[in-house]
């Protein structure tokens, strides 16, 4: 495919590095369609890793202290150190405070941050603190401003100054302006760091030139739970501190979550309520990290979610074990339902009606003393209707266990025992994953699992809940206090708005100029190609309909290789940054200096916008945006001084927010259209998808299709990597160097496939090749590899050669598609 010429890495290269000279050389950086691997490791060539515990577990150290006696060497060491702490920024959801330990202007060390308040807390995982070895590694980052001199996709660049860069990246922004109107210009921040000043900047820029920005929840997969929880809740995210699992459940099920290697800073709380006596249940077609911890796995077939939570709800109810004065008081299931036109029935003012049994009539739903029966049928001024939970009752009574068994491929006598267990755990409570919503109609799932809590009564009891998200992240509003935590007023005054798209629809804006026409595409925090469905679609028809790609980044991704301009981007220990993680501000400032050339984002933006007349929206430098923002009138800031807060790199809130585990929905106020608990969607009646059902996979359910590509392929989040972020990091190479394909031996052996044989993974998308993993650790039908890893990774292709991006037509209706990234289908042989 893409053939080397040159290689920035070949050991004739190795002496230098070919981006430290401006000799206009071109770079060549991939091979055969993949990132070469770099043939030697310069930069810091040692490291010391310090475990959670503090103690320093490996290291050696720097050569001038090699002569001295150890004991000498340790004191030396340690008075030349600094420490300088930074927010571990990039989408895993723990986002630890890391504490940096600087000597001479390297970092040499990092370790867990002590958290105010919250001594049990502290946290920070081998990827982060072996992570400075990537970041102080010159030939894996971007030293300098790159331009495209081959193809796209060649990997031929020569290096340009900021100047040339900026100008050249300014003049070709203006002609896209020119031929298709300011909205032609879009900025596209990923995840790749969620701190304010790397995730915001490119999009607020875009803002002020009136560009376009994307909602990426869409395209990235996790709007499934967005949308289900915001028909059921009214709020998109919403749960339990996991601490309230430790103190008060009895039972808790984990639900497509794996989260000991995605969540690691919360394991230990599901451990101890283990250790108490809570019965862990755990629902994953694979026997993951976190199935290690649990009393029970359920396998369960990819895309089955909906369909056990349906089967469990029908068994509870079949055996009157529902919650009636929950479902009839704070859910929607007393609400009348018109039997015509399947709307809520209203009366005066608009109200939702609820049947009066003592009257023999419909009531406004808020009438004091009303006992609203949940069951029954009633005509209200000649229309019939129906209280909304018999909607849902009969909706569940298809599923019978006999039925749900089929769906999900869980046998009958779990199906009951779980339901019953549930049931009687009083409390159990539910955590559910990114694993549940990766399939067709991903909002299924999440309505539905937590429908199964509200038919409970678990919701907003204190061990229950079906909790999104989750951990420590809270806002516990403070009697009579006003003032805003932050002043954020300045950042947000932009002149113009962004146009805001679905990520979900950019692809089709990129090639048929619909519903927005876009010609240029500044991508930052993102790696974009391997991290979205259908890498040939984006290669081959998205890419080559844009004018300019530029791509702002750290390091050298599968995404920057098809790049007009490449920028090299400062890591987390080299810029100012804030993130706020109420109850804690993190305050970064920089460790080292930035390798090369490197700028952060708001640096780049901040120079774009002069090229363009905009200079007047970006005043300041990172650090006086930062300092600029903590609010010293709200009590949340209640004796803050930035300069000490910066020293220990966070500031925890003084407003008692540490005190006891919060939960959610405890005042059983939803911010749904009823104001309830909502499992009956108005808006979805069109599509016969008013209460939760299950929708089978798409591509599972084309018998046609699984009969050519039997298997369903889904990919995970690993410990190995956050996305893309730490397959290439020198220090983990000990541990996995490529992404294993999870395949149970009765599938692997019919087609003479054994553990270790490079295999080729095939649909009619793609195909990418990798080494087998032949385990009973994954159910038969179904195969897995972990997401993230980059084509130089595979032994051929990447993952996304196979994933695809279909429209769902009630999910654009709702709010947007969400990429079904494990509804595909595939088949594998022997490479
Ligand atoms: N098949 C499949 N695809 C998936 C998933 C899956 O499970 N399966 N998961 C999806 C999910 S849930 C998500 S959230 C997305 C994540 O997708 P991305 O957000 O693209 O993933 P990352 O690799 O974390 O980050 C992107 C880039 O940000 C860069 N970066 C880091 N810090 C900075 C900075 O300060 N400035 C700049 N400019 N760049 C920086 C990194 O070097 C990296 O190249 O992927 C989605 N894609
Ligand atoms: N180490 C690490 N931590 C991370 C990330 C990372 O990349 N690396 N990414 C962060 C981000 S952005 C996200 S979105 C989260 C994602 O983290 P999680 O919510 O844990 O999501 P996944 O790893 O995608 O899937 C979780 C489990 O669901 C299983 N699964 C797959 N399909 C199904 C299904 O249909 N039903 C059920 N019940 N289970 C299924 C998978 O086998 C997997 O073990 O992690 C965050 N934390
Ligand atoms: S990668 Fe995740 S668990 Fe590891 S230190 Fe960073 S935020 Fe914490
Ligand atoms: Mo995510």
């Amino acid at each position: 495919m893409f053939k080397r010429e040159r290689s920035a890495f070949s050991s004739n290269a190795a002496s230098v590095s070919p981006f430290e000279s401006l000799d206009r050389n071109p770079v060549e950086f991939v091979e055969d369609g993949k990132l070469t691997r770099r043939t030697f490791i310069k930069g810091v060539g040692w490291i010391t890793v310090v475990s959670a515990l503090g103690g320093a577990v490996a290291g050696c150290a720097p050569k001038a202290d090699e002569e001295l006696e150890p004991s000498e060497s340790a004191q030396a060491a340690s008075d030349a150190t600094e420490y300088s702490y930074a927010c571990c920024s990039y989408n895993c959801t723990s986002r630890c405070l890391l504490k940096g330990h600087v000597r001479d202007g390297k970092l040499v060390a990092v370790e867990p941050g002590e958290m105010p308040g919250r001594p049990d807390y502290a946290n920070a995982c081998l990827r982060a603190m072996s992570y400075i070895e990537r970041i102080q590694n010159e030939d894996l980052r971007v030293m300098y401003p790159m331009k495209r001199i081959g193809e796209r996709g060649s990997g031929e660049f020569e290096r340009i100054s900021w100047d040339q860069a900026i100008d050249e990246i300014a003049e070709r922004m203006e002609e896209s302006k020119s031929k298709y109107g300011s909205t032609a210009c879009s900025f596209y921040s990923f995840t790749g760091n969620q701190s304010k000043l790397a995730m915001q900047s490119a999009t607020r820029f875009a803002a002020c030139y009136g560009g376009t920005t994307w909602d990426i929840e869409g395209i990235m997969g996790d709007h499934g739970a967005s949308m289900g929880m915001k028909m059921v809740y009214g709020v998109i995210r919403g749960a339990h501190d996991t601490r309230d699992y430790e103190e008060n459940s009895n039972m808790i099920v984990i639900w497509g979550r794996n989260l000991a290697d995605t969540h690691t800073s919360e394991l230990r709380y599901i451990v101890r309520a283990r250790e108490r006596g809570a019965k862990i249940v755990y629902i994953d077609p694979r026997f993951s990290s976190t199935a290690t911890i649990a009393d029970q796995w359920i396998p369960i077939k990819p895309g089955g979610d909906s369909a056990l939570a349906l089967g469990m709800i029908n068994w509870i109810i079949q055996n009157d074990l529902h919650d009636k004065e929950f479902l009839s008081k704070h859910s929607c299931g007393s609400l009348l339902v018109r039997d015509d036109d399947g709307t809520y029935l209203r009366g005066e003012g608009d109200a939702y009606m609820v049947w009066d049994v003592v009257q023999g009539k419909a009531m406004p739903a808020d009438t004091e003393g009303v006992e609203a029966p949940i069951e029954g049928s009633f005509e209200v001024d000649g229309v019939a209707c129906k209280p909304a939970f018999v909607h849902l009752r009969e909706a569940a009574a298809e599923y019978t266990l006999e039925r749900t068994s089929e769906l999900t491929g869980v046998p009958v006598g779990v199906i009951e025992t779980f339901a019953q267990e549930y049931i009687e755990a009083k409390p159990a409570g539910i955590r559910m994953g990114q694993g549940m919503q990766r399939t067709f109609n991903s909002y299924q799932s999440f309505r539905t699992v937590a429908t199964l809590a509200a038919v409970a009564g678990y919701v907003g009891v204190r061990g229950g809940g079906a909790s999104h998200a989750g951990g420590t992240k809270a806002n516990k509003p403070v009697p009579g206090e006003t003032a805003p935590e932050f002043n954020y007023d300045e950042w947000a005054e932009t002149g113009q708005k962004a146009n805001m798209v679905k990520s979900s629809l950019i692809y089709q804006c990129a090639v048929n100029h619909d519903p927005v026409p876009i010609d240029f595409i500044w991508f930052n925090v993102s790696n974009f190609l391997n991290q979205s469905p259908d890498a040939h679609r984006i290669i081959d028809e998205v890419f080559p309909n844009i004018s300019t790609i530029v791509v702002a980044d750290p390091w050298w991704t599968w995404t920057a290789k098809y790049a007009d301009y490449v920028l090299p981007a400062t890591s987390l220990w080299e810029y100012w940054d804030l993130y706020d993680r109420a109850p804690w501000v993190f305050l970064v400032k920089p460790a080292i200096d930035p390798l090369g050339e490197s700028k952060s984002d708001c640096e780049m933006m901040t120079m774009l916008a002069e090229r363009v007349g905009l200079e007047e929206y970006w005043p300041k430098t990172p650090e006086e945006w930062v300092r600029s923002w903590p609010n010293p009138e709200s009590s949340a800031f209640e004796g803050f001084d930035f300069d000490e807060a910066v020293k220990v790199g966070m500031w925890g809130m003084p407003t008692g927010i540490y005190d006891e585990p919060l939960i959610v929905f405890e005042d059983q106020v939803y911010q749904t259209p009823t104001g309830r608990f909502e499992f009956y969607t108005e808006s979805m009646v069109e599509f016969d998808e008013q209460v939760p059902k299950h929708t089978p996979a798409l591509e599972a359910s084309d018998s046609e299709l699984a009969a050519k590509y039997p298997l369903m392929h889904l990919t995970y989040h690993d410990r190995m990597n956050v996305h893309t972020q730490h397959c290439d990091n020198p220090s983990l190479d000990v541990v996995q160097t490529e992404p294993l394909f999870h395949i149970n031996p009765i599938d692997a052996e019919p087609r003479g496939i054994k553990h270790g044989d490079t295999i080729r993974i095939f649909n009619d998308r793609g195909e990418v090749k990798m080494k087998a993993f032949v385990t009973e650790g994954i159910m038969p039908g179904v195969t897995a590899a972990q997401a993230g890893w980059t084509p130089e990774h595979t032994v051929e292709g990447n993952h996304q050669f196979l994933s695809h991006l279909t429209l769902s037509p009630a999910e654009e209706h709702y709010s947007q598609t969400n990429s079904a990234f494990n509804d595909i289908m595939v088949e594998v042989e022997k490479a």
